[in-house]
Protein backbone atom coordinates (compact mmCIF):
# COMPACT_ATOMS: atom_id res chain seq x y z
CA UNK A 1 0.00 0.00 0.00
CA UNK A 2 0.81 3.36 -0.73
CA UNK A 3 0.19 7.12 1.08
CA UNK A 4 -0.81 9.79 -1.56
CA UNK A 5 -0.50 13.11 0.08
CA UNK A 6 -1.80 15.36 -3.11
CA UNK A 7 -1.64 19.57 -2.67
CA UNK A 8 -4.11 20.40 -4.82
CA UNK A 9 -5.82 24.28 -5.84
CA UNK A 10 -9.31 24.69 -3.74
CA UNK A 11 -10.51 25.36 -7.33
CA UNK A 12 -10.16 21.73 -8.20
CA UNK A 13 -10.74 20.02 -4.69
CA UNK A 14 -14.23 20.12 -4.84
CA UNK A 15 -14.60 18.09 -8.37
CA UNK A 16 -11.99 15.78 -7.51
CA UNK A 17 -13.06 14.72 -4.15
CA UNK A 18 -16.02 13.57 -6.61
CA UNK A 19 -14.38 11.59 -9.17
CA UNK A 20 -11.99 10.00 -6.27
CA UNK A 21 -15.53 8.79 -5.03
CA UNK A 22 -16.80 8.02 -8.37
CA UNK A 23 -13.47 5.73 -8.72
CA UNK A 24 -13.99 4.15 -5.83
CA UNK A 25 -10.75 5.63 -4.07
CA UNK A 26 -10.85 6.11 -0.59
CA UNK A 27 -9.52 9.51 0.82
CA UNK A 28 -9.41 12.40 3.32
CA UNK A 29 -9.45 16.36 2.45
CA UNK A 30 -7.57 18.64 5.03
CA UNK A 31 -7.31 22.38 4.46
CA UNK A 32 -3.87 23.58 3.83
CA UNK A 33 -2.28 26.64 2.89
CA UNK A 34 0.89 26.98 0.59
CA UNK A 35 3.77 28.99 2.29
CA UNK A 36 4.65 30.80 -0.89
CA UNK A 37 1.47 32.30 -2.34
CA UNK A 38 -0.23 32.16 1.60
CA UNK A 39 -3.23 31.63 0.51
CA UNK A 40 -5.65 27.96 1.15
CA UNK A 41 -5.11 24.83 -0.77
CA UNK A 42 -6.24 21.24 0.16
CA UNK A 43 -3.83 18.30 0.93
CA UNK A 44 -5.56 14.99 -0.23
CA UNK A 45 -4.49 11.80 2.19
CA UNK A 46 -5.14 8.69 0.11
CA UNK A 47 -4.22 5.22 1.18
CA UNK A 48 -4.12 3.03 -2.12
CA UNK A 49 -3.24 -0.40 -2.92
CA UNK A 50 -0.05 -0.25 -4.80
CA UNK A 51 -1.50 -1.70 -8.05
CA UNK A 52 -4.12 1.50 -7.93
CA UNK A 53 -1.38 4.25 -7.83
CA UNK A 54 -1.30 5.20 -11.15
CA UNK A 55 -5.37 4.93 -11.64
CA UNK A 56 -5.49 7.01 -8.27
CA UNK A 57 -2.66 9.87 -9.48
CA UNK A 58 -4.96 9.71 -12.92
CA UNK A 59 -8.05 10.70 -11.93
CA UNK A 60 -5.77 13.56 -9.88
CA UNK A 61 -4.38 14.32 -12.97
CA UNK A 62 -7.89 14.33 -15.09
CA UNK A 63 -8.91 16.94 -12.36
CA UNK A 64 -6.65 19.08 -11.26
CA UNK A 65 -5.08 22.46 -13.45
CA UNK A 66 -2.54 24.67 -13.67
CA UNK A 67 -3.32 28.04 -13.37
CA UNK A 68 -1.33 31.35 -13.38
CA UNK A 69 -1.93 33.69 -10.80
CA UNK A 70 -0.28 37.40 -10.28
CA UNK A 71 1.53 38.54 -7.24
CA UNK A 72 2.73 41.71 -5.69
CA UNK A 73 6.64 40.80 -4.87
CA UNK A 74 5.98 42.94 -1.77
CA UNK A 75 3.53 40.58 -0.39
CA UNK A 76 5.51 37.28 -0.98
CA UNK A 77 8.80 39.25 0.24
CA UNK A 78 8.31 41.98 3.02
CA UNK A 79 11.85 43.48 2.02
CA UNK A 80 11.06 43.52 -1.75
CA UNK A 81 8.42 46.89 -1.02
CA UNK A 82 10.01 48.82 -4.12
CA UNK A 83 9.12 45.94 -6.45
CA UNK A 84 5.35 47.05 -7.74
CA UNK A 85 4.78 45.45 -10.78
CA UNK A 86 3.05 41.83 -10.11
CA UNK A 87 4.93 38.48 -10.92
CA UNK A 88 3.44 35.52 -12.47
CA UNK A 89 3.25 32.59 -10.44
CA UNK A 90 2.42 28.85 -12.26
CA UNK A 91 0.20 26.88 -9.60
CA UNK A 92 0.53 23.96 -10.77
CA UNK A 93 -2.39 21.15 -10.79
CA UNK A 94 -1.36 18.99 -8.37
CA UNK A 95 2.42 18.33 -6.30
CA UNK A 96 1.90 14.27 -5.37
CA UNK A 97 3.78 12.78 -2.85
CA UNK A 98 3.94 8.88 -2.71
CA UNK A 99 5.12 7.11 0.53
CA UNK A 100 5.36 3.85 1.90
CA UNK A 101 2.60 2.78 4.07
CA UNK A 102 3.67 -0.13 6.82
CA UNK A 103 0.62 -1.45 7.96
CA UNK A 104 -3.29 0.44 7.73
CA UNK A 105 -5.18 -0.61 10.60
CA UNK A 106 -8.76 0.37 11.35
CA UNK A 107 -10.86 0.02 14.64
P1 LIG B 1 -14.14 4.41 7.11
O1 LIG B 1 -13.56 3.46 6.09
O2 LIG B 1 -14.08 3.93 8.54
O3 LIG B 1 -13.37 5.79 6.96
C1 LIG B 1 -13.56 6.86 7.86
C2 LIG B 1 -12.78 8.08 7.37
O4 LIG B 1 -11.38 7.72 7.35
C3 LIG B 1 -13.12 8.45 5.93
O5 LIG B 1 -14.22 9.37 5.92
C4 LIG B 1 -11.84 9.09 5.44
O6 LIG B 1 -11.76 10.42 5.92
C5 LIG B 1 -10.77 8.28 6.18
N1 LIG B 1 -10.24 7.17 5.36
C6 LIG B 1 -10.64 5.89 5.35
N2 LIG B 1 -9.93 5.15 4.47
C7 LIG B 1 -9.02 6.00 3.93
C8 LIG B 1 -7.99 5.85 2.95
N3 LIG B 1 -7.74 4.65 2.36
N4 LIG B 1 -7.26 6.93 2.64
C9 LIG B 1 -7.49 8.12 3.22
N5 LIG B 1 -8.44 8.33 4.14
C10 LIG B 1 -9.21 7.29 4.49
P2 LIG B 1 -15.24 9.34 4.67
O7 LIG B 1 -14.47 9.45 3.39
O8 LIG B 1 -16.26 10.38 4.92
O9 LIG B 1 -15.90 7.90 4.69
C11 LIG B 1 -16.85 7.46 5.66
C12 LIG B 1 -17.21 6.00 5.45
O10 LIG B 1 -17.82 5.87 4.15
C13 LIG B 1 -15.99 5.09 5.43
O11 LIG B 1 -15.65 4.69 6.75
C14 LIG B 1 -16.45 3.95 4.54
O12 LIG B 1 -17.25 3.03 5.28
C15 LIG B 1 -17.35 4.67 3.53
N6 LIG B 1 -16.61 5.01 2.30
C16 LIG B 1 -15.71 6.00 2.14
N7 LIG B 1 -15.25 6.06 0.88
C17 LIG B 1 -15.88 5.09 0.21
C18 LIG B 1 -15.82 4.64 -1.14
N8 LIG B 1 -15.05 5.24 -2.07
N9 LIG B 1 -16.60 3.58 -1.49
C19 LIG B 1 -17.40 2.99 -0.57
N10 LIG B 1 -17.50 3.38 0.72
C20 LIG B 1 -16.75 4.40 1.12
P1 LIG C 1 2.47 27.76 -2.64
O1 LIG C 1 3.60 27.50 -1.67
O2 LIG C 1 1.53 28.85 -2.32
O3 LIG C 1 3.15 27.98 -4.07
C1 LIG C 1 2.40 28.39 -5.20
C2 LIG C 1 3.27 28.46 -6.41
O4 LIG C 1 4.30 29.45 -6.22
C3 LIG C 1 4.04 27.16 -6.69
O5 LIG C 1 3.24 26.29 -7.45
C4 LIG C 1 5.26 27.66 -7.43
O6 LIG C 1 4.98 27.91 -8.81
C5 LIG C 1 5.54 29.00 -6.77
N1 LIG C 1 6.50 28.83 -5.67
C6 LIG C 1 6.32 28.23 -4.49
N2 LIG C 1 7.39 28.30 -3.70
C7 LIG C 1 8.30 29.00 -4.41
C8 LIG C 1 9.64 29.44 -4.13
N3 LIG C 1 10.22 29.17 -2.95
N4 LIG C 1 10.27 30.16 -5.09
C9 LIG C 1 9.68 30.46 -6.27
N5 LIG C 1 8.41 30.07 -6.60
C10 LIG C 1 7.74 29.35 -5.67
P2 LIG C 1 3.39 24.74 -7.26
O7 LIG C 1 4.84 24.35 -7.27
O8 LIG C 1 2.50 24.08 -8.23
O9 LIG C 1 2.88 24.44 -5.77
C11 LIG C 1 1.50 24.56 -5.41
C12 LIG C 1 1.38 24.31 -3.91
O10 LIG C 1 1.81 22.97 -3.63
C13 LIG C 1 2.29 25.20 -3.06
O11 LIG C 1 1.62 26.42 -2.79
C14 LIG C 1 2.52 24.35 -1.81
O12 LIG C 1 1.38 24.43 -0.94
C15 LIG C 1 2.53 22.94 -2.39
N6 LIG C 1 3.90 22.48 -2.67
C16 LIG C 1 4.56 22.57 -3.85
N7 LIG C 1 5.79 22.01 -3.74
C17 LIG C 1 5.89 21.56 -2.46
C18 LIG C 1 6.93 20.89 -1.73
N8 LIG C 1 8.12 20.54 -2.30
N9 LIG C 1 6.71 20.56 -0.44
C19 LIG C 1 5.53 20.88 0.16
N10 LIG C 1 4.50 21.53 -0.47
C20 LIG C 1 4.69 21.87 -1.78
Amino acid sequence: MKLILAIVQDKDSQQLQSHLVKDGFRSTRLPSTGGFLKSGNSTFILGVEDEKVDDALDVIKENCHTRTQYVTPSFILPEAVNMSDPVEVQVGGATCFILPVDKLVRF
